[in-house]
């Protein structure tokens, strides 16, 4: 009886010990760093304390565990509360290639270097620089978006791969969340759509602090979250107190038993207002706290006041026997499960390995369709459609859907099923007109394993451009389907018709721009795609039909791999001048050419579908596409002409978009801005007079 007793206590202090120690490990690395936010991962502490030592399923000897239950900190501002967790659960450093190393990802060091150059505590989390951080968050919204995309992917990977008596997956997903992600309308979109679907796997705790940065949140959020959430079909549950850890643990055990809906757990915490014994101060919010307000904080806690970066005895041992002990033998029981898997079916096992590792399948280019040469033609959006079908027969983990545009982005994936509430094996996802959380739960797929790819208008790109770029940050190979790509759109007008849109995005590092020139071109396009592991893409494609230029005449459209090719030359071999062309605008250049061959000019036409791919080409080849002696040169695209400088150079000519468009017929709209063969000639021979 003593002995229990005593046992009990020492468990609650040590609870106690290590919630203070997650709290003063943010403290103190903020305190360091002069910069960062300690009210949230200080107020969160015990939150993310009982999740991780009572209910998370993960190892963290095996952070790469296929069926862990995946931890998303959406409120990335609070990141020292996720780099303190996988410190002190010892949480292992996964290499590039996957390979699960000795080596702690987040050794004391790192804390200490919070926010440093080169560290692997940056300001907020970055999964590519941190291994244990399952998705990089920080723009309020994206994380709880990309937790949707994780829980549908173990619905999907488990309708998919699940066998009598194999339970493969079965992982929950937890995003931790604040003010910011609920006022945000990403927010919104995710929580509408995870209960639309039913995703009962799904647990965002919300931090109901009743703060943002400028001041109380009272003003500017007073909505009835609970009430919100429970129109969105979510189960709300509640604790008072975040300091109540069998409170938040009864909130867990809620979430665990509800198999009908997403759970959202309403947390109150107050420490937002300041330090906890100065409550009604908004002083040091989001802000370091500063030296005497340390003192005085961990003085409340019970801490030495002077101690820097303590981590009491026997905090590491409790999380050792609670988050490790618990997570090993989960681990190690499906391990188990999994060896008879593979030996049953080696095959789904063997597709488990290759998703993992971003490999594709053998055969995974077989049947692709090639398309014959057409004056007529046809879209790069239906060429595109038919590419993808073929590739989603080969790749049998290649999803996605699109903003309730599937049938004219043609992303429909036939006759391969959708995903529904309760129903999750199909490939075609519905997102409804939702783009902001296409875009993040595509990524929140791809990061689980899934070759996921979404679709909308290019106009609407925009909406996904936080995503993109988050995709584009994490190094994450997520496939972006974007159509109706210009003023080509036509009687839509110039609400949709994208102008600076590739622009933008080409102004993006780390994201592949790709927009073919034609049909033949958009099946290269997509042998591209396929093999990316670490680059998005954004897919441009048309909406009106291209002709399908005849490559017997015209250069082959494989260039497409060297980003730009020449696929008309100068019959001397030595240009006068170099028309440049994207997409749409290619066949027109070829026009032209002709236009400019018949008149005896020595004319060049470089398809450049991807600038990014092209600047990647070495030298000698990039000499032999744009060879520098030839500076008359004249870039073609429906587009702005931002950027274009770079491969026309000072003496070159832009034929390009300078305002936004106009609702008529596409006709009218090529005569209007000066899409037209005429145009172009013109161009070349001023550019040809200038040099
Ligand atoms: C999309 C986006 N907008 C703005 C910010 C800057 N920002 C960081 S935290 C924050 C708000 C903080 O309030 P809350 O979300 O309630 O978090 P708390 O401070 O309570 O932890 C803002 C506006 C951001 N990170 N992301
Ligand atoms: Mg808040």
């Amino acid at each position: 009886m003593v002995a229990s007793e005593q046992a009990v206590v020492t468990g609650q202090q040590l609870d106690t010990l290590s919630v203070n120690t997650i709290r003063t490990l943010a403290i103190d690395a903020v305190q360091k760093a002069n910069s960062g936010h300690p009210g949230a991962p200080m107020a969160l502490a015990p939150v993310a304390y009982t999740l991780w030592q009572e209910f998370l399923r993960y190892d963290p000897e095996e952070p790469n565990w296929l069926n862990r239950d995946r931890f998303v900190l959406s409120n990335g501002h609070a990141s020292m509360l996720l780099y303190s967790l996988l410190y002190l659960a010892g949480v292992r450093r996964v290499d590039e290639n996957g390979e699960v190393l000795r080596e702690l990802t987040m050794p004391l060091e790192e804390i200490k270097r919070f926010r440093q150059l080169g560290s692997r505590t940056p300001g907020h989390p970055e999964s590519h620089i941190t291994s244990g951080v399952e998705t990089t968050t920080g723009p309020l919204g994206q994380g709880v978006g990309n937790s949707v995309g994780m829980a549908i992917a173990s619905r999907w990977q488990a309708a998919n791969f699940n066998r009598p008596g194999f339970e493969v997956f079965d992982f929950d997903v937890y995003a931790m969340c604040s003010d910011g992600d609920l006022m945000e309308g990403i927010g919104g979109e995710a929580a509408s759509l995870a209960g639309h679907l039913k995703l009962s796997n799904l647990c965002w705790m919300y931090d109901y602090n009743h703060v943002t940065l400028d001041g109380p949140a009272s003003w500017s959020f007073s909505e009835d979250v609970a009430t919100r959430f429970i129109g969105y079909g979510w189960n709300v549950t509640r604790v008072a107190d975040a300091n109540d850890l069998d409170m938040l643990a009864r909130a867990f055990e809620t979430f665990k038993k509800t198999t009908d809906r997403p759970t959202l757990i309403i947390v109150d915490t107050h420490i937002g207002y300041g330090s906890p014994h100065k409550q009604d101060s908004n002083a040091s919010h989001g802000e370091p706290l500063g030296e005497e307000e340390v003192r005085l904080t961990k003085k409340f806690y019970g801490w030495p006041e002077d101690a820097k970066f303590l981590v009491p005895e026997g905090v590491i041992e409790h999380f050792k026997d609670g988050i490790g002990k618990r997570g090993r033998e989960a681990r190690s029981q499906w391990g188990k499960m999994f060896e008879g898997y593979t030996q049953k079916y080696p095959e789904l096992a063997e597709r488990l390995h290759r998703m993992q590792r971003r490999e594709l399948p053998e055969g995974w280019d077989k049947n692709l369709p090639s398309f014959a040469a057409d004056a007529k033609g046809i879209a790069t959006r239906e060429s595109s459609g038919k590419v993808l079908n073929a590739l989603a027969q080969n790749i049998p983990w290649l999803i996605g859907g699109s903003a309730d545009l599937a049938t004219s982005n043609k992303t429909n994936l036939n006759g391969l099923g959708d995903v529904e509430a309760g129903s999750y094996s199909g490939r075609n996802l519905h997102f409804g007109v939702r783009e902001h959380v296409v875009g993040a739960s595509v990524n929140g797929l791809v990061v689980s394993g899934i070759r996921a790819f979404g679709a909308t208008f290019f106009n609407f790109s925009d909406y996904m451009r936080a995503s993109i770029r988050l995709a584009a940050l994490s190094e994450i190979p997520s496939i972006f389907i974007f159509t109706h790509d210009s003023i080509g759109v036509g009687e839509d007008g110039p609400t949709h018709q994208p102008i600076e849109q590739l622009a933008s995005l080409r102004a993006m590092p780390n994201l592949i721009v790709l927009r073919p020139g034609d049909a033949n071109e958009a099946v290269e396009a997509w042998k591209i795609i396929a093999r990316l592991q670490h680059e998005p893409v954004a897919l441009v494609l048309t909406r009106q039909a291209l002709p399908t230029l005849d490559r017997t005449k015209y250069a082959a459209a494989s260039g497409t791999t060297r980003g730009a090719y020449v696929l008309a030359d100068a019959p001397s071999g030595k240009p006068e001048v170099i028309l440049i062309g994207t997409g749409s605008e290619v066949s027109l250049c070829i026009d032209a050419y002709e236009k400019l061959k018949s008149e005896g000019v020595q004319a060049r036409v470089v398809s450049m579908p991807s600038w990014e791919i092209f600047e990647r080409q070495d030298a000698a080849y990039k000499e032999s596409v744009l060879p520098a002696a030839v500076t008359a040169r004249v870039s073609v695209e429906m587009a702005a002409t931002f950027g274009w400088e770079r491969w026309v150079g000072l003496k070159g000519r832009t034929v390009g978009m300078h305002r936004f468009g106009a609702s008529a017929p596409l006709k009218d709209l090529l005569k209007f801005f000066g899409f037209t063969v005429e145009t172009v000639v013109a161009e070349a021979r001023k550019a040809m007079a200038e040099k």
